[in-house]
C-alpha cells in the first residue's frame, strides 16, 4: 500500500483502537461477531473458488469483491430483505458478492452465474460474474456500465418516497466511476429541499479505477465532500473493520428510516485480487480484514486457534462440490438470447413485434 494510501485510510471516524477502549466487553454480541465471522470467510472462499474456476479455463471472466467483506457483509446483515416499496431496494454493483452472502445467497448461486449455465436464476447465464438479480429481495440487476445504478436508485427511492413506504433504498458503487454524470444525478435528485429520498448512497473507495490510481484523479479532499455540498449527512469510514462498519450502517440506516432523507457513506478498503481476470485476479498485498478481524476475535477470547481454518475448510468443500455439480448443468440456448428482455410482454423478440 503507497504511503499516501495508508495516510488516507487513517482519516477515517471510528477506529478499531476507539471501538475497543470504549468497550470493556465485546464491542458487538459475540453471536454476532461469529456470524460476521462465517459470512466474511464464506464470501472470500466463494470469490476464491470463482477466480480458480476462471484459471482452471471454466468460465471467460472473473470480477468480484474479495477485500470489501467488512463492509460488504454488515451491510446485507442490516437490510430489510422483501419484495416491494416496504422493503429495502439494492442497486449493487459488481463486488456486492459479501453482501448477497449475508442476505444469505447460497453460494452455488453464484457459480451458475460464472460458469454460465441455465440454471443461473439471475441472468440465465447470459451475463457475467456476480451480475446478480433477486427480484424476491428487491435486488435489482447489476450492470456492466458502471455508474448507472446511482441514477436508477433514484426511481425506486423516488416511489418510496411517493407512496410513504417502510423501505429505503441503497447504492454502491466504485470510487472511479463518481467521475460521471450518473452520481452527481443521484446526489442532485436525492437531496432537493422538500423532496429529499430515503436513500443510503455508498461508495466503497479502493483507490483504483481498473488500473488508474485514486491521488490524480480526485480534486475533492474525501468523496464524502460532494455530498456534504447537498447537506447529505456523510460520513468517511474504515471499510476494513467489520464492527466499525456495522456501527456506522447500523446509525446510517436508522437516520433514514427515520428521517426519510438521504446519508452517503464512503468506506476506504482493500481490492485483494485487482481489478479482475483482466488484470490477472492475482492476490495483492494490501490489508486483509478477515485476516486482522480473527486476530482480533482470538485476543478476545472469542475464537481459539484453528476455527478460521475450518470455516476456510468447510466452505472451500460447499464451493468444490457445487463447482462440480454445475459442470453437469445445461448452458442456454442461442434462442435464449430473447428472454427476460423485457418485462411482461409477449416474448420479447423484437422481430416478432
Ligand atoms: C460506463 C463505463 N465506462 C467504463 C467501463 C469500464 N470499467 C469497468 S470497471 C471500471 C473501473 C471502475 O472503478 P471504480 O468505480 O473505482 O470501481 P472498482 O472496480 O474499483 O470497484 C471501468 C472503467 C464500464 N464498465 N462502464
Ligand atoms: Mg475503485
Amino acid at each position: 500500500m503507497s504511503g499516501s494510501k495508508k495516510k488516507l485510510q487513517n482519516r477515517t471516524g471510528t477506529s478499531r483502537a476507539a471501538v475497543k477502549k470504549s468497550a470493556s466487553a465485546l464491542p458487538l454480541p459475540k453471536d454476532l461477531l461469529l456470524k460476521m465471522l462465517d459470512l466474511m470467510v464464506k464470501s472470500r472462499v466463494l470469490e476464491e473458488r470463482l477466480i480458480k474456476i476462471y484459471k482452471a479455463g471454466e468460465a471467460y471472466f472473473w470480477i468480484g469483491g474479495p477485500g470489501e467483506e467488512a463492509f460488504g457483509v454488515p451491510l446485507g446483515l442490516l437490510v430489510n430483505k422483501g419484495r416491494g416499496h416496504d422493503h429495502d431496494y439494492l442497486h449493487l454493483h459488481y463486488r456486492g458478492s459479501p453482501t448477497l452472502v449475508a442476505m444469505g445467497m447460497p453460494i452455488i448461486d453464484s457459480i451458475r452465474i460464472m460458469m454460465n449455465r441455465a440454471t443461473d436464476t439471475s441472468t440465465g447465464g447470459r451475463n457475467f460474474s456476480n451480475h446478480f438479480c433477486y427480484p424476491e429481495w428487491n435486488v435489482v440487476p447489476v450492470s456492466s456500465p458502471i455508474e448507472v445504478q446511482y441514477s436508477q436508485a433514484i426511481g425506486t427511492a423516488w416511489a418510496q418516497h411517493r407512496e410513504r413506504s417502510k423501505g429505503i433504498t441503497i447504492v454502491t458503487g466504485g470510487d472511479a466511476g463518481t467521475a460521471e454524470g450518473d452520481f452527481a444525478s443521484c446526489l442532485v435528485w436525492s437531496s432537493r429541499k422538500g423532496h429529499e429520498l430515503p436513500i443510503l448512497i455508498t461508495v466503497q473507495n479502493n483507490f483504483w479505477g481498473i488500473s488508474t490510481a485514486y491521488e490524480g484523479q480526485h480534486g475533492e479532499t474525501s468523496i464524502a465532500d460532494r455530498a456534504r455540498a447537498f447537506n447529505i449527512e456523510s460520513a468517511v469510514i474504515n471499510g476494513n473493520d467489520p464492527v466499525e462498519c456495522y456501527f456506522r450502517l447500523q446509525e446510517a440506516f436508522a437516520y433514514i428510516r427515520k428521517n426519510r432523507k438521504p446519508y452517503f457513506i464512503e468506506a476506504r478498503l482493500s481490492r485483494l485480487y485487482g481489478h479482475s481476470s483482466a488484470s490477472g485476479a492475482n492476490r495483492i498485498d494490501e490489508f486483509d480484514c478477515i485476516k486482522s478481524f480473527s486476530e482480533y476475535l482470538k485476543k478476545s477470547g472469542v475464537i481459539r486457534d484453528g476455527d478460521v481454518e475450518s470455516l476456510f475448510a468447510r466452505y472451500e468443500s460447499e464451493a468444490r462440490e457445487a463447482q462440480e455439480s454445475v459442470r453437469h448443468e445445461p448452458a442456454p440456448e442461442a434462442s435464449d438470447i430473447w428472454k427476460h428482455v423485457y418485462a411482461n410482454n409477449e416474448n420479447a423478440d423484437w422481430r416478432k413485434f
